[in-house]
């Protein structure tokens, strides 16, 4: 008989903490996911935010600067998971761009993974500056060093802000995402269970595939799963075994029932090749950014060093 499983949302930094508010009083048949907010400032919280709030004295944020509390993070990782204890499955949920979350979410994803939790990293990347990719590279190394050093597959749902791109387009992949992931790991699927879903996230344990960081793609038609390539593994909702399944080149794939009505196919796609398209487009942004750095530089150095003015007004 399904039984009910819990879900714990932790959201680091601002970006993370904004998109967790929007759960913290959601109640649905299976109780609403739990809520934890873990910050290094106060600034994107409110009153009702504050008793699910993990917040570490005496910071004022990170100001981008993904090093400047990184150590102090780390050491609040711990008493942050005694008080936000996780849940049967987890989802942490941060930007990639800013110094706070980008730091906290990936600290708290390596304790999580080493204590065995079922995770699921939500991340948001950004390319509106040279700053905010060095920071969402930086990020992506991260998440794929732990993934090395435990030796374990990394899942994540990303999404990306562009220039002049609208935040509620990228908010609402991230929302869409979670609840998802909400219904997949319920508890309540028939013929699935918590080891099937664990096999999924870890299909480095049941496939030749070896670990690394994977994008989590969510496709609700089987048109779309057809045209996908380059599946690691597949974990895929109907609402009955009578419905056809899809069909898709894979090495592991698991199915759950929901018995819903009128809820088409949900299917959850782990790839890498996303990950490489992700990295090189950021890459590319990155180029065009330094390219302007540099015309903008050339001003500071003609007045320094290549014109033959001297300042006779003040001497420094
Ligand atoms: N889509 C989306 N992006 C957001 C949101 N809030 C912040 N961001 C983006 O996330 C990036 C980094 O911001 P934060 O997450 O606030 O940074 P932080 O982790 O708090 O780190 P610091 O403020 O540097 O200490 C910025 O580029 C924002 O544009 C949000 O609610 N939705
Ligand atoms: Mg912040």
């Amino acid at each position: 008989m399904p039984q009910h499983k819990s879900l714990n949302l932790y959201g680091t930094g601002g970006c993370g903490s904004n998109l967790v508010k929007a759960h913290q009083s959601t109640t649905d048949d299976t109780g609403g996911p739990k809520v934890a907010y873990l910050d290094t400032s106060l600034s994107n919280l409110r009153p009702e935010n504050i008793d699910h709030a993990y917040l570490i004295d005496g910071l004022d944020g990170s100001g981008m600067k993904r090093d400047l509390n990184a150590e102090s993070m780390r050491k609040h990782v711990t008493p942050a998971l005694s008080q936000f204890v996780p849940g049967d499955f987890n989802v942490v949920i941060f930007s990639a761009s800013g110094g706070s979350g980008s730091v906290f979410g990936p600290l708290l994803m390596n304790e999580l993974i080493g204590r065995e939790k079922p995770v699921i990293a939500a991340v948001i990347g950004d390319t509106d500056s040279a700053k905010a990719i060095e920071n969402t590279l930086g990020t992506l190394r991260t998440l794929s060093k732990i993934s090395a050093t435990r030796q374990t597959g990394i899942v994540m749902l990303y999404a990306e802000m562009a220039p002049g791109a609208n935040r509620r387009e990228v908010d609402d992949k991230i929302q869409d995402g979670i609840r998802a992931i909400r219904q997949l790991t319920s508890g309540l699927n028939a013929e699935l269970d918590s080891q099937d879903l664990i096999h999924w996230l870890h299909y480095e344990r049941v496939t030749d595939h070896p670990p690394g960081l994977a994008i989590l793609n969510i496709i609700n038609t089987n048109d779309k799963l057809e045209e996908l390539h380059g599946a690691l593994a597949v974990a895929s909702l109907y609402t009955s075994p009578d419905e056809p399944a899809g069909v898709v080149h894979t090495s592991y794939r698991t199915k759950g029932y929901t018995g819903q009505a009128g809820m088409g196919p949900l299917h959850f796609v782990l790839t890498q090749d996303g990950l490489t398209a992700v990295v090189e487009g950021l890459e590319r942004k990155l180029a065009e950014h330094k390219t302007h750095n540099a015309t903008l530089a050339k001003g500071h150095v003609r007045l320094h060093n290549e014109m033959s003015l001297s300042d006779d007004v003040l001497e420094f």
